[in-house]
């Protein structure tokens, strides 16, 4: 029996302004145009209440990486809960799947980790990992080391703690003061900077606004380095091959911390396992959410190197930190069951050799489009640049909101692509076939070609 009521589309859409606060959303503006309400979706594809059938490019929220239908995860979830729907690991339990799970997480990641904290979310990942990282310093008796340096225009959740450590201007601007203690230095954004430098020499400046602003604060108080191997909410932003590993010679020189957030880039979708793994770094700590369960149960966590776990264990006593879900028992099924499919269809094989380079070859062709002004893609996760001007790359006037206007475009014509400002992006499902990717560039050309009849009107 559902337990969902059947309305009409109208019916949710009155019920939705009426009663639900969304996420990210103006309530005023929302309440005027009414929710696209979806309904149901299958492979790489969902279906909104009036039957349109739309392509999903970005996995939902850059999680449903295996497509939509997959019974085997809804198995998964379903005998654990009929077996065991939760119980909780505090007090001295566990239960079997967090603790397969745990097991297969250190399989799958670099050899320094053994061991994984558990939480509902990526938000609740980076706040755990905050803690960990400011009780790491002071068990080690440094606790002035408390300054964590993280990326202008980065995204690390919405929690207080990730508000603080990101770098969301509009965000960070809200219900403050924000937690102190962070601090941010440019993102490695070539198209967005004055271009002046090549790619890869510009990597390296980035790099070193890192070494720069150890030396401002003092080595003596910087806990850590953190960012996302590729910046996704903040437009995909791919750092030059010269970024990482001078990323990394700095954390290493410094002493300093490294951790990557890999709530995006994790589990696949640079075609690696993680996003650490593409750019050969080493981190200390990584948080993950979202592909771990493909998105079908909320599952969040905190990879925990051997540096510092072995300091928290040995020293730490009692870590006064968890959540209610923490391992739940459902989503660890779900995300072991993932593992399983992601390694039994070899999808993440499938994104580095296959799928993705035949989409980023593709996705190159639309740098021909007249408002088109970079394109960029690494595994399945890619960005197009919208400008005014292709030759001299002038970008529209921002309050025209081009970007919104052809996500807009996008969706009426069948397609998911996300906007950051002028910036498009799209991050599809693994299992997308060569048939779907043609269509997918098709229709994006296509609303590009709108796109740009609008922003001219
Ligand atoms: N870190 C990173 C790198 C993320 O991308 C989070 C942490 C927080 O995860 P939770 O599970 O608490 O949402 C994220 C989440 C977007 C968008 O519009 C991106 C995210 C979430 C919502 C919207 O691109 N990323």
């Amino acid at each position: 029996m559902a337990a969902v009521e059947k309305r009409s589309r109208s019916e949710w859409q009155e019920l939705d302004s009426e009663h639900y606060l969304h996420p990210f959303t103006d309530h005023k503006d929302l309440g005027r145009k009414k929710s696209r309400i979806i309904t149901h979706a299958d492979g790489v594809y969902i279906y909104d209440a009036d039957g349109n059938k739309i392509l999903d490019g970005m996995s939902g929220l850059w999680c449903v990486n295996g497509g939509y239908g997959r019974h085997e995860l809804v198995e998964a979830a379903a005998a654990q809960l009929r077996e065991l729907p939760y119980y909780n690991s505090f007090f001295q339990c566990a239960h079997p799947p967090s603790i397969e799970l745990a097991t297969r997480l250190t399989a799958v990641t670099q050899p320094q980790f053994n061991r994984v904290f558990y939480t509902g979310s990526g938000s609740e990942a980076v706040d755990t990992m905050i803690r960990i990282v400011r009780r790491y310093w002071e068990l080690l008796d440094r606790p002035e080391k408390k300054v964590m340096i993280a990326r202008v225009n980065a995204y690390h959740g919405s929690s207080i703690g990730g508000t603080s450590l990101g770098g969301m201007k509009l965000q960070r601007a809200q219900g403050g003061p924000l937690v102190p203690g962070f601090e941010h230095i440019e993102q490695p954004y070539w198209f967005g900077s004055d271009r002046k430098m090549p790619p890869e020499e510009f990597g390296r400046w980035a790099a070193r606004q890192l070494e720069k602003k150890i030396q401002e604060i003092g080595v003596d108080k910087v806990a850590a380095f953190v960012g996302e191997p590729i910046q996704g909410a903040g437009g995909v932003i791919i750092p030059p091959e010269s970024y990482w590993p001078e990323i990394q010679r700095i954390c290493d020189e410094y002493g300093i911390l490294l951790i990557t957030d890999e709530v995006i880039c994790g589990f696949g979708r640079l075609g690696h396992w993680f996003g650490a793994d593409r750019y050969g770094v080493r981190p200390d700590l990584m948080t993950f959410a979202k592909g771990v369960t493909f998105g079908y149960l909320p599952l969040g966590g905190v990879m925990v190197g051997d540096r510092v776990a072995d300091v928290l264990i040995d020293k730490g006593g009692e870590f006064f930190h968890g959540y209610t879900y923490s391992g739940h028992p459902a989503s660890c099924a779900v995300a072991l069951e993932t593992l399983n499919i992601i390694e039994r269809e070899k999808l993440i094989e499938r994104v580095r050799d296959d799928i993705g380079p035949y989409l980023q070859k593709k996705w190159a062709g639309l740098a021909e489009h007249p408002i088109v002004g970079e394109t960029r893609m690494v595994g399945l996760m890619g960005a197009l640049e919208l400008v005014r001007d292709k030759k001299t790359l002038e970008r529209f006037d921002p309050n025209k909101g081009v970007g919104t206007t052809c996500r807009n475009i996008c969706v009426a014509n069948g397609i998911v692509m996300r906007a950051v400002g002028d910036t498009m992006v799209a991050a599809p499902p693994f299992v997308l076939t060569r048939t779907e990717a043609d269509e997918m560039i098709e229709k994006a050309w296509k609303c590009l070609d709108l796109t740009m009849a609008a922003a001219r009107a």
